[in-house]
């Protein structure tokens, strides 16, 4: 069939809108039309040319929602007229990983998804003259149909709009989970989120949920502290405007009578930028103080502490789609939408129809949206 995308051609070009071929399902796969998606900061990250992975045409995109319209041979859990949820992190329940209990990071098809590839080693998509264009994170979400394994889709209730709930493909599930899943944040907690943006702010709304007392967001521009505090934020820091270090700040906002070092229990990098991943972390606590790496950083970009920090007791963690387990978590998290427990649409700031998605780019670049959101 032939479908309608938004193609990334070279890094650092704008994404060009074309009509192209795209294979139907082969065993164990699915095709879904897809409804909406929304526009991640990994996605900027990728068409940048930062992705060591990145890849060339490819179909960007891994924050989606649509509907099954066909299936492969052997595919038993979803049928035409599903509501589907996209996974960039699938869940086989087979695999050493999945079985493992200890992490949200099967392995089933890693290796053929970071080649832009379906798990036989092959691509769906193609240009109309016969080039191949790669897959991106196994969902290319930028294209109005799309292929993905069984393994990659999470079924979800037919009520909810695709929206609002293509967010739960990413950034809800990725910052709420980092709280609950990776942090394990405790009732009455201290917490720092580095990055108020489409991620940073589910980390808020994860901490709020969890009921910690005091959530300080640190970010460069001033215009995310309103939506921050809707969220639950209590205080809020622009590293550009103090005195002294955003660590030392951070220390002076949480020291009492009863603590003269002061220091936060739960951080979060929402930035991707490795120096503020180190200021995270030596802003948490001695003795005990976790600081949790979302952000995703550059080709080449590596971390540094003084290994004092973690011998004082400081503990630094990592989260992929915030330790979420697709098919089992995603369905929750779009009960939890429709229950109102916890809230989407505030921070889908902008919609747009595919033809203008790269505007999209140019408000995150700005600084002017959380999330964008096309809507097929
Ligand atoms: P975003 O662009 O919406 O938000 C980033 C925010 O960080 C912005 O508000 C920006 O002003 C702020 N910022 C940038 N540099 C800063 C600095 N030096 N100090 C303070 N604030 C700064 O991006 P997003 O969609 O929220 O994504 C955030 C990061 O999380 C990205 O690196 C993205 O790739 C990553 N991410 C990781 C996962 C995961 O599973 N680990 C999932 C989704 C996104
Ligand atoms: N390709 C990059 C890594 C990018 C990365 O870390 N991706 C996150 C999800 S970001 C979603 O917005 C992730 O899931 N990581 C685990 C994995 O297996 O990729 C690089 O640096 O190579
Ligand atoms: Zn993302």
């Amino acid at each position: 069939m032939r479908t309608r995308a938004a193609v990334a051609l070279a890094p650092g070009k704008p994404l060009e809108i074309m009509d192209v071929n795209l294979d139907g399902p082969k065993a164990g796969e699915v095709l879904v039309e897809i409804k909406a998606t929304g526009i991640c900061h990994t996605d900027e990250f990728t068409l940048s040319g930062a992705d060591p992975e990145g890849l060339f045409p490819s179909i960007l995109g891994h924050e989606g929602a649509g509907v099954v319209i066909e299936v492969g041979e052997g595919v038993t859990t979803l049928k035409p007229g599903d509501h589907v949820i996209p996974l960039y992190t699938p869940e086989c329940r087979q695999c050493y990983s999945c079985l493992s209990g200890k992490t949200n990071l099967c392995t089933a098809i890693r290796n053929t998804q970071g080649q832009g590839l379906m798990p036989d080693g092959t691509t769906r998509f193609s240009m109309l003259d016969g080039t191949p264009i790669y897959h991106y994170m196994g969902c290319s979400t930028f294209a109005n149909h799309t292929v993905l394994p069984e393994i990659a889709l999470a079924k979800v209730r037919p009520d909810a709009p695709f929206e609002k709930i293509c967010y739960i493909g990413c950034g809800v599930t990725t910052g709420i989970g980092s709280v609950i899943n990776t942090a394990g944040v405790e009732i009455g907690s201290t917490a720092a989120v580095f990055g108020l943006g489409g991620i940073g702010l589910n980390v808020i709304q994860g901490l709020r949920m969890a009921g910690a007392d005091m959530i300080i967001g640190v970010d460069l521009n001033d215009a995310k502290e309103e939506m921050a505090r809707k969220f639950g934020m209590t205080h809020f820091v622009n590293p550009s405007k103090i005195e002294g270090s955003v660590v030392q700040e951070i220390q002076r906002l949480t020291q009492n009578e009863r603590d003269h070092l002061g220091g936060v229990d739960y951080s979060f990098d929402a930035t991707g930028n490795v120096k503020v991943m180190r200021d995270a972390l030596e802003c948490s606590h001695r003795g005990w103080g976790v600081s949790v790496i979302i952000g995703v950083a550059p080709a080449g970009a590596e971390i540094s502490t003084r290994p004092f920090q973690l011998v004082t007791g400081r503990v630094w963690k990592g989260t992929a789609f915030g330790g979420a387990k697709g098919r089992t978590d995603v369905p929750k998290f779009v009960d939890w939408y429709m229950d109102g427990k916890i809230e989407i649409d505030p921070m889908i700031t902008h919609t747009m129809p595919l033809e203008k998605i790269n505007e999209a780019f140019d408000l995150m670049h700005k600084g002017e949206s959380i999330r964008s959101v096309v809507i097929y």
